[in-house]
């Protein structure tokens, strides 16, 4: 028998939980003034309204580099309701980096801070982007205006499961960043699942530290707990004492593994501290043993460490009951399949290494203008090849033991060393380089860079180099050492050998 599957649209859920939560608190500040769902929804009203005065029709895209505010909330989900595309990008990222976006992703609204209007309006004319508008990270602005004077109601333009919600840039090994697009079942199925699986409910309160111009704090936090009914603690960015301070008021945290190392760090942190506290969940990078191990003697909590990526959303996760294994990251979420191929596909035994590939609603619907990079990713049985490493146990247990892609990971955020590679070499007096991932006590990871210099170039420093850097890439793919060597090690085929690179250096950034 076939049972026909029940489209699965985000602003539509989003609007059930709207209507179920209206006077439940949605959004706490740092002082204890709260929004209630009713509010936030009003607000997004007037956003969504905003965005059609300012011609953004279904299907747009609305490109965002701006500050976390609960402005910038309403702007994603009035977004969603629109029926457009939201767009969001790292507010790390230069005039440089975005000159590419825009070109890309065409959007019809691009919204950006003020401060950022004299370097990004002429690209903006170039790239014959439909309009631009000015959010801050108070919320304010010629888009906040706009919004002021609309209706609080807004009619939610229906969409489809498969229609796309969102475009996520995410870097690559071969070159530019390509955009992953990602539908509205994609998020709503993975929201829902996660609700389901971390038992969150309309009495928690999430304490909201992460960016959200990606996954983490925009797809799993945000849309968890608005589909919840829960309450946000929201705060702009991530302060360790500010956190501990606000964790009485608390049940749950989502962060990146550095959140965890940070808050370690601190002797204000205790086990008193995290009492109100039910969930920690770990995700975007490895959480090591030492860390989980640690946080466990101090608070008796076993964080919970959770597997994904842009494309596809939340892979696996530790059990909520059962055994949270440090170094693990748990079993495939439900609905979703997983299995451990080698390079031409082969599943591989119990216990072998091989590249993951995940099949499911949370899998996206490809790269944005690129089908030879999708065709080049997926199986063809629908499977999506992430790159991770991994080995799975008899019971379906997953490890992530490396990485098959040239991928450095620091403090959450992705570095792709080809990007970086591309930049140096393009600088006068630079030979070649390597750009690798070296162990960094704060962000896991640490970008260093190794660079020959071209001949009669000897006098090239570290510094002049970093500053030639500078306003090409974002801040925290800046390496944070460059060092200058005579000659790059190359295997028999002339290929430079990282790993060589990375055993001579793995204590450059940690001693
Ligand atoms: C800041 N800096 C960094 C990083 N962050 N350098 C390397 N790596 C970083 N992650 C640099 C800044 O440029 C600055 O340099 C200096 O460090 C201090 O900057 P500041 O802004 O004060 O740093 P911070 O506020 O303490 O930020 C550190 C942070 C932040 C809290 C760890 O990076 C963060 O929130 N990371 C979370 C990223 C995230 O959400 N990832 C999820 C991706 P200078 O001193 O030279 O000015 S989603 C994903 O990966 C998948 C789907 C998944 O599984 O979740
Ligand atoms: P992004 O492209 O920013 O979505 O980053 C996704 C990548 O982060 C994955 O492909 C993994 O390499 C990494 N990642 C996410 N969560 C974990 C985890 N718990 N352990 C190890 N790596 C992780």
């Amino acid at each position: 028998m076939t049972t026909e599957a029940t489209p699965d649209v985000l602003s539509a859920e989003l609007d059930t939980a709207f209507a179920a939560f209206a006077d439940r608190p949605a959004l706490i500040d740092e002082t204890g003034a709260s929004m209630t769902y009713a509010q936030l929804n009003a607000m997004a009203n007037r956003y969504a309204h905003a965005l059609a005065a300012s011609g953004v029709g279904p299907g747009d895209r609305v490109m965002v580099q701006v500050a976390k505010s609960v402005s910038n909330l309403a702007l994603y989900i009035a977004t969603l309701k629109a029926g457009a595309v939201y767009n969001p990008l790292n507010t790390a990222y230069t005039p440089a980096e975005l000159d590419y976006f825009m070109g890309d992703a065409e959007p019809s609204l691009l919204v950006i801070d003020p401060k950022a209007a004299d370097a990004l309006m002429p690209l903006a004319r170039q790239n014959a982007v439909g309009a631009v508008r000015m959010l801050d990270a108070n919320g304010d602005g010629d888009l906040a205006d706009l919004a002021a004077d609309q209706s609080d109601a807004f009619e939610t333009v229906p969409r489809a499961a498969s229609d796309l919600a969102a475009l996520l840039y995410t870097s690559g090994t071969t070159g530019r960043s390509k955009g992953a697009m990602i539908t509205h079942e994609n998020l709503a199925s993975n929201a829902r699942t996660l609700v389901e699986l971390w038992r969150f409910t309309a009495d928690d309160r999430l304490l909201h530290a992460l960016p959200i111009f990606h996954v983490h704090g925009l797809f799993v936090a945000s849309n968890v707990s608005l589909l919840a009914g829960a309450s946000m603690i929201w705060l702009p960015r991530f302060d360790a004492e500010q956190v501990v301070d606000l964790m009485p008021q608390a049940t749950a945290m989502m962060g990146v593994p550095t959140f965890y190392t940070r808050l370690l760090a601190t002797d204000r942190f205790t086990k008193d501290a995290a009492a109100s506290m039910r969930l920690f969940v770990s995700g975007s990078a490895p959480l090591l043993a030492e860390t989980h191990d640690a946080f466990a003697d101090r608070t008796g909590h076993r964080i919970l460490e959770r597997y994904g990526m842009t494309e596809a959303g939340m892979i696996t996760s530790n059990p909520y009951k059962g055994e949270r294994r440090a170094g693990t990251v748990g079993y495939a979420l439900d609905c979703v399949s997983v299995r451990i191929a080698d390079e031409g596909g082969t599943e591989q035994g119990v216990g072998d290494v091989g590249v993951l590939e995940v099949k499911g609603p949370n899998v996206f619907a490809g790269y944005w203008r690129n089908p030879e990079k999708t065709a080049e990713d997926f199986r063809e049985d629908g499977y999506f090849i992430s790159g991770d490493l991994a080995t799975a146990e008899e019971d379906g247990r997953i490890t992530i033991v490396g990485r098959a892609k040239d991928l450095i990971i620091s403090g959450g955020y992705n570095v792709y060393p080809k990007e970086i590679e591309t930049e140096l070499n393009d600088l006068a007096g630079i030979s070649e380089s390597a750009v690798i991932g070296v162990p960094h006590a704060d962000f896991g990871e640490g970008v260093v860079a190794v660079v020959t210099l071209a001949p009669g170039e000897a006098t090239l420093s570290e510094e002049a180099i970093l500053s030639r850097l500078q306003g090409r890439l974002a801040k925290f793919k800046l390496p944070k050492r460059i060092l200058i060597a005579d000659e790059l090690p190359r295997n028999a085929m002339g290929k430079v050998q990282k790993n060589v690179l990375r055993d001579a250096h793995a204590a450059l950034l940690t001693s």
